[in-house]
């Protein structure tokens, strides 16, 4: 039975999950036109974080479709290629992405349809809503990795459902939960950590167009959120602002804190210094957690119980997690093996990749490309098998994608990208160019052209002209090298960081 709880607060704006239940019916009968089931067609949407957002996503799976879920702050070329690359029937679009959305749809031959017209227009409602078999797809979340090009993860409605179940088990989510969500939502970490898990329980999902620091400690400071979930990168911005705030308005937000039943931090290592910083601020030991956007979560701390500094915690409920040497022999405690995981939360495919999807699973198990070590029953973080994924703000990007993009600038020969430690951001996008002969180039230059091009979590932040860059005998790049042509200017690591970044982390052979 829906009843009158809210399940979404934006913009002054209460929803009620009969609200939500009505706006999804809508979309689905929109979005079916007269048909009975979308039969997994791809349907891309771009919304901010809102009610919209959630009620075309849910509209999507009622009408038996696959919610691909686009980026409010990527430029039309990375829009454009996941609405190409997963061959997206419709696209949806609110109305300030309408002017980026509406010329790409139309040259890609996919039919566009304003969130507004969805929402609005009466639809023939169908007789039934289609039956939404588990193993059907229902979720495409495009993620860099070491190939060229971000790929496509296939969700099933299975995979979500254990995602979900497994978080609210260990979280002990309930109905009385009111969630301050202020991620993006094209990432499991809004989408399912935040939004998913709150809705699953009836709870209420206050939700912010975007972060801001301010907002967020006025909302703490009303003492009404219980559960906050976000990366290191917002715990660090947080703890700037309350140091430049005045003594009371500390006092009341840090009181407001105090009061919230749970604080999470993942996506990216949490410094050490963050940790103890936002403890002494709100009384939080921040309960940090692993995750990927193949499985969603794989290892937590405990909600009750020692939450380890440095560590991510013990495997959540429905997902095994082993550690193996680079021939796929499981290593014992202390030594440092790559993280692989099964379970029913882990993705189906990469869309339209099998030999990806291949190449990314051992024996049934999903080989993650992050290394740690087991100590004691818990498991450390040590970081990843290859040097050409960086994490920046909690953003995961290749290396790959973005010197593909950067090499067709008039102005660079060659280049190379990589990731340096920075103190804001965990890790910094580099490059290190080598001219066409006579051209010149500045960082303002070539960020301006890049803007255009990736999104802003992929622009270089900083660049070195080289005459020639380092390489071995037989011509491969030397990323290691390429790393060190950037010191200490470029380079804002404190020395209590938990470098995760830079070079690859070593396993057992
Ligand atoms: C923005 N800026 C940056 C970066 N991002 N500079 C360097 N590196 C970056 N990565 C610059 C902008 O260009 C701008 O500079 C200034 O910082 C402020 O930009 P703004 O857009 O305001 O930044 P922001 O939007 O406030 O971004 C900070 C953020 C964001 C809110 C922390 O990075 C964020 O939302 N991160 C969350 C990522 C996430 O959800 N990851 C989940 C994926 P200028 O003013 O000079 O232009 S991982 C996942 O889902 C798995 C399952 C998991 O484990 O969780
Ligand atoms: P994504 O593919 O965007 O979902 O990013 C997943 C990656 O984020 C993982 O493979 C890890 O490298 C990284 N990650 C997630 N949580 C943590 C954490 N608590 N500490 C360090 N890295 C993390």
């Amino acid at each position: 039975m829906n009843g009158p709880r809210v399940a979404i607060v934006c913009g002054g704006r209460r929803h009620t999950y009969d609200d939500l239940d009505g706006s999804s019916r809508q979309v689905a009968a929109a979005l079916l036109a007269g048909e009975n089931d979308l039969r997994e067609a791809r349907i891309a949407f771009l919304a901010p974080p809102g009610f919209e957002y959630a009620a075309v996503q849910r509209g999507i799976w009622r009408a038996g479709g696959v919610a691909v879920p686009l980026a409010t702050s990527h430029p039309p070329p990375e829009l454009e290629y996941v609405i190409r690359d997963s061959a997206a029937s419709v696209v949806v679009a609110d109305p300030a992405s309408t002017g980026p959305l509406a010329p790409i749809a139309r040259a890609a031959g996919v039919r566009f349809a304003p969130v507004e017209g969805l929402l609005t227009v009466p639809a023939a409602p169908p007789d039934e809503l289609p039956h939404l078999g588990p193993s059907r797809r229902a979720m495409i979340v495009y993620t860099s990795g070491t190939t060229a090009r971000p790929k496509g993860v296939v969700s099933t409605h299975a995979n979500i459902g254990a995602q979900v179940a497994s978080l609210v088990e260990i979280w002990e989510w309930t109905p009385e939960d009111r969630l301050l969500l202020a991620l993006p939502l094209h990432h499991l970490h809004g989408i399912i950590n935040g939004l998913g898990s709150a809705l699953a329980v009836r709870a209420t999902c206050e939700m912010l167009p975007a972060f801001d620091a301010l907002t967020v400690w006025d909302r703490f400071g009303s003492g009404e959120i219980t559960v906050f979930t976000g990366v290191p990168a917002m715990y660090q911005r947080l703890i700037a602002a309350w140091e430049a705030a005045p003594p009371a308005a500390r006092r009341a937000w840090s009181d407001g804190a105090r009061r919230v039943r749970l604080m999470m931090s993942g996506s990216a290592a949490l410094p050490l210094q963050t940790l103890a910083r936002w403890r002494e601020i709100t009384g939080h030991t921040l309960l940090e957690r692993y995750g990927m956007t193949e499985m969603c979560m794989a290892l937590s701390n405990p909600l009750h119980g020692e939450r380890r500094p440095g560590f991510v915690g013990t495997p959540v409920p429905g997902i095994e997690v082993r550690l193996v040497d680079e021939n796929g022999r499981v290593v014992s405690d202390g030594t440092p093996g790559e993280i692989e995981v099964r379970g029913q939360a882990v993705f189906l495919e990469y869309w339209q990749r099998p030999a990806d999807t291949h190449a990314a699973f051992r024996d049934g198990w999903f080989r993650t490309g992050d290394v740690a070590v087991r100590e004691h029953g818990a498991y450390r973080l040590l970081g990843r098998t290859s040097v050409d994924i960086i994490k920046t703000g909690g953003f995961k990007v290749s290396a790959l994608e973005i010197e593909e993009v950067v090499r067709t600038h008039p102005a660079i020969a060659e280049c190379a990208i990589v990731g340096i430690a920075d103190e804001q951001w965990g890790e910094r996008v580099a490059v290190a160019v080598e001219l066409q002969s006579a051209a010149a180039l500045s960082l303002p230059e070539l960020q301006d052209w890049a803007k255009a091009r990736l999104a802003p979590y992929k622009v270089p932040r900083a660049l070195r002209v080289v005459e020639a860059l380092p390489r071995n005998a037989v011509g491969k790049i030397l990323k290691p090298d390429v790393a060190s042509l950037f010191g200490a200017s470029d380079n804002a690591s404190g020395p209590e960081r938990r470098d995760l970044g830079g070079g690859k982390a070593q396993i057992a052979q």
